[in-house]
């Protein structure tokens, strides 16, 4: 209303943005998206406002990044790694044994963000926040002792790595969206295994299937949230300062809300009647080995640009 005595007519628009999600509402990274959305209208002033889309109305996460790009939606959460084909460096966080702790992960994120947010930003993309999910585990219907347990079984996967892994272990690969397209599977048994976090597990009450949750903490992948930098760049400065503090202040969280996470949801799948064990003895040499060898496999497909994630990650920077 524009009654009050004294009081210029608005000279500026409301600027609308919707961010589509790669998973459901419920899932802890979404709840973090909205927060970040309701956090950065607030700070904008009334000059942005910020809501989250409906997973899969109308994008697939795999369709968010062409959708961003094309202008038809100005921003979204997606699993970077599945990105890795077009933006390389997003795979550094799916190789495994890399990292092996929260702490491990942030630091590799301090490398790997220099590099991801150039290579974005040369595809017109401002990437505004990574949140990682917890580490991955490898969830099975029967108990797994060595690695003739995974041979020709089918096993559900959801980037690059995990279907590399797959094939290295002599599984049969399964791509299969997080969402209706995973729990469809589990409910009709069409899928023996699959390697994601506790958090999924319990998302998608996998215990309907699955009755081994092996905890290999084999890496933390992140989602990435971010917006067309067409979108980005026609916001005045200080909406864009709001912009890049609510982004500061959504990663805090939403690491935070990761690692509660990651330990509710394990003692939810305990109680849920699964067995949570360490890495079968007889598995874990196998892993590490197929771990070393994706890791060079990925050195050589990313080139130079690895070396500025491996150097200090493992100088200890
Ligand atoms: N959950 C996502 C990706 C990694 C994770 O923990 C999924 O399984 O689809």
């Amino acid at each position: 209303m524009l009654s009050g005595l004294g009081m210029a007519p608005v000279a500026w628009a409301q600027t609308n943005w919707t961010l589509a999600p790669g998973y459901a509402a419920n899932v802890f990274m979404t709840q973090n998206l909205a927060q970040f959305a309701a956090d950065l209208t607030k700070a904008s002033q009334g000059k942005l406002s910020v809501k989250v889309g409906e997973l899969g109305k109308p994008f697939a996460m795999t369709d968010i990044r062409t959708a961003v790009g094309e202008g038809k939606v100005e921003g979204g959460n997606v699993l970077g790694s599945a990105l890795s084909k077009e933006f390389p460096t997003s795979g550094a966080d799916s190789i495994p044994f890399m990292t092996s702790s929260y702490a491990d992960a942030k630091r590799l994120w301090k490398h790997q963000r220099v590099l991801l947010e150039k290579e974005m930003a040369e595809k017109g993309l401002k990437l505004l926040y990574a949140v990682p999910w917890p580490a991955q585990g490898l969830y099975s219907t029967k108990p797994v002792n060595g690695i003739e347990d995974m041979r020709g079984i089918k096993m559900r996967t959801y980037n690059p790595t995990t279907v590399r892994v797959a094939e290295l272990m002599g599984a049969q690969a399964v791509e299969l969206a997080n969402g209706p397209p995973l729990v469809k599977a589990l409910a009709e048994g069409t899928i023996d295994s699959m390697i994601t976090s506790s958090a999924t597990g319990v998302d998608m009450k996998v215990w309907q299937r699955f009755k081994h949750f092996y905890d290999v903490r084999a890496w933390y992948p992140k989602n990435l949230t971010f917006v067309s930098a067409k979108a980005f760049n026609a916001l005045d400065e200080a909406t864009r300062k709001a912009v890049v503090n609510a982004a500061q202040a959504a990663e805090a969280s939403g690491w935070a809300l990761s690692e509660k996470v990651s330990g509710d949801a394990l003692a939810e799948l305990q109680r849920n009647q699964i067995q949570v064990s360490p890495t079968p003895g007889e598995l874990a040499p196998h892993l590490k080995r197929f771990g070393e060898r994706f890791a060079r496999e990925w050195i050589s497909t990313v080139g130079i640009q690895a070396n500025g994630i491996f150097i200090p990650y493992y100088t200890g920077q």
